[in-house]
């Protein structure tokens, strides 16, 4: 049986309007398992029509009031309810969803989950915590205050290497601010997006305020957010697909919130302790095969521990065990399509062209079990410079490139010398040293001594070109939010400014 075959993920997959529809064209998507080839499910796809109905949906809901003015208890409940249903019944099912449409480990896909429940909990608390805010104008007849209301219709399209969790740090937040919305997941990825819709319908959800068009990107994504109807995009996804949507954004001044990955440094300094370095590294860079917007695929170690450092490096990247998600002893998946998989191998030949010494990977696995998968080995290039476009550029896959610093000075001149500003990672023995880098690198979350973890209550977003906005935290809440400011007279009287 194949997950097709289940009633969860049966069509009709647009949801537009509280009610369950085909996708008016008649169009629908393969979705393949990355592991082996194999269809799991065919999506309906939506086309601009589709797309236009979504927004007048999200826009009457808006306009209408009633989501908008329901108490914030209520909101923050529906959001409560969403959680339980996740953490209660629906936990593991939906784990094998993103498992075998994106072809992370069930592991990771727990941890996604683990992660989405979180951030439903998160804003459904803060939102009834937060207050207004009192302004003192000196005049004990005026009443100032500065109030928070919803940004509108909001449209949140997602990427395909965390499509759940991503979709949740945009949908959890703009539901707790009033806001109505129009989610897009990738069309490679469309499944878990499709289960959660379907949770939130089952929480209570009123028709209208959440609607869903699976479909591609130049053709619903660009409808969507070339629309004069939305008051706000929230976008993850590739740099080059972040320009366009801000370009389309500026013809109505729409509001845009842009995460668009990066090229994150990690830096080790030769007084790190070695073995928890090697490992934070090695998982920084090959976690979900390196499909992470915030990996840190830059390696930049002091040059006096650096030759060490990369033999113990690339002896561990070699035992990394690939295989498909499901399977329990697999420690990273495939990649996400053979497309993907050829942008990388064409990376890595460019590696080799360019000067690198490959010090391990650089191939597909051997295991002819393997052989339908999008697979390919961690993969880790030696002796590299900024000069490199393999040092430059947003590969997506496991490759790391190593560059080696002699002071500090030059590791902190090497972390920022990047186009991008998400995220890196330093490791020090010495805590003075530590507070020094994290406070000079320009990105925007910085680990000392650990790697890749973040919290719910953290802002996370990017310096430069990995975006402009903040998801999670208070952060997050306020991009959902338009400020107002209230001065109410209680005693009016005339101000004779003209005679
Ligand atoms: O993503 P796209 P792609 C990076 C990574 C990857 C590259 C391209 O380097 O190799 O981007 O990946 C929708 N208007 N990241 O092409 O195109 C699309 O349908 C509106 C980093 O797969 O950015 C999908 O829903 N929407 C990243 C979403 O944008 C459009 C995660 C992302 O797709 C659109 C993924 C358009 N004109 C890739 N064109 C991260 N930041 O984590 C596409 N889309």
């Amino acid at each position: 049986m194949t997950l097709a075959d289940e009633p969860l993920l049966r069509a009709p997959h647009l949801y537009l309007d509280g009610e369950w529809v085909r996708a008016s064209g008649g169009g629908a998507r393969e979705i393949r398992d990355p592991a082996d080839g194999r269809v799991v499910a065919v999506v309906d796809e939506a086309d601009p029509g589709d797309a236009a109905r979504a927004v007048a949906a999200a826009r009457a809901a808006f306009d209408a009031g009633h989501w908008p003015a329901t108490p914030v208890a209520d909101r923050a409940a529906l959001l409560l309810r969403v959680a339980d249903l996740l953490d209660d019944a629906h936990r593991d099912e939906i784990a094998r969803i993103e498992t075998v449409d994106t072809g992370k480990t069930l592991r990771e896909s727990h941890i996604d989950i683990d992660d989405v429940i979180a951030v439903f909990r998160y804003y459904a608390h803060l939102v009834g915590t937060d207050a207004d805010r009192l302004v003192d104008t000196g005049d004990p007849a005026v009443i100032s205050r500065v109030v928070h209301e919803p940004a509108g219709v909001c449209v949140l399209i997602a990427p395909w290497n965390y499509p759940l969790l991503q979709m949740s740090w945009k949908i959890a937040p703009a539901l707790a601010a009033g806001c109505t919305v129009v989610a897009k997941p990738s069309e490679v990825t469309p499944l878990s997006t499709i289960a959660l819709v379907r949770l939130l319908e089952r929480a209570g959800v009123p028709a209208g305020v959440v609607n869903l068009v699976p479909g591609g990107g130049a053709t619903v994504g660009a409808a969507l957010t070339a629309s004069p109807d939305v008051d706000l995009i929230s976008f993850t996804g590739g740099a080059t697909t972040g320009s366009r949507i801000a370009r389309a954004a500026a013809e109505h001044l729409t509001r845009v919130a842009l995460e668009l990955g990066g090229k994150n440094p990690h830096l080790v300094f030769a007084d790190a302790d070695r073995d928890s370095a090697v490992d934070a590294v090695l998982t920084g860079a090959f976690l979900h095969s390196g499909q992470v917007c915030s990996a840190g695929t830059r390696l930049i170690v002091q040059d006096s521990v650096a030759d060490e450092f990369v033999a113990a490096l690339a002896e561990r990247a070699g035992r990394i065990r690939v295989g498909p998600g499901l399977d329990a002893a697999s420690e990273t998946g495939p990649l996400v399509s053979p497309e993907h998989r050829a942008k990388v191998e064409a990376y890595v030949a460019l590696g080799l062209s360019e000067g690198a010494t490959l010090r391990a990977g650089g191939r597909r696995p051997g295991d002819p079990r393997l052989a339908d998968g999008s697979f390919y080995l961690p993969t880790v290039f030696d002796h590299c410079h900024r000069g490199m476009r393999i040092v430059r550029e947003e590969t997506f896959g496991p490759i790391l490139t190593v560059e080696r610093f002699g002071t500090e000075q030059e590791a902190i001149a090497l972390g920022n010398d990047t186009d991008y500003g998400l995220a890196a990672g330093v490791r020090t023995g010495d805590p003075a040293r530590g507070e020094r880098v994290v406070r000079a690198l320009r990105h925007g979350t910085v680990w000392l001594n650990d790697f890749g973890v973040y919290t719910p209550a953290a802002e996370w977003g990017g310096f430069g070109r990995s975006g402009t906005g903040r998801e999670l935290g208070p952060g997050g809440l306020a991009e959902y939010r338009e400020t107002k400011h209230i001065w109410h007279h209680t005693a009016p009287r005339p101000g004779h400014w003209f005679a």
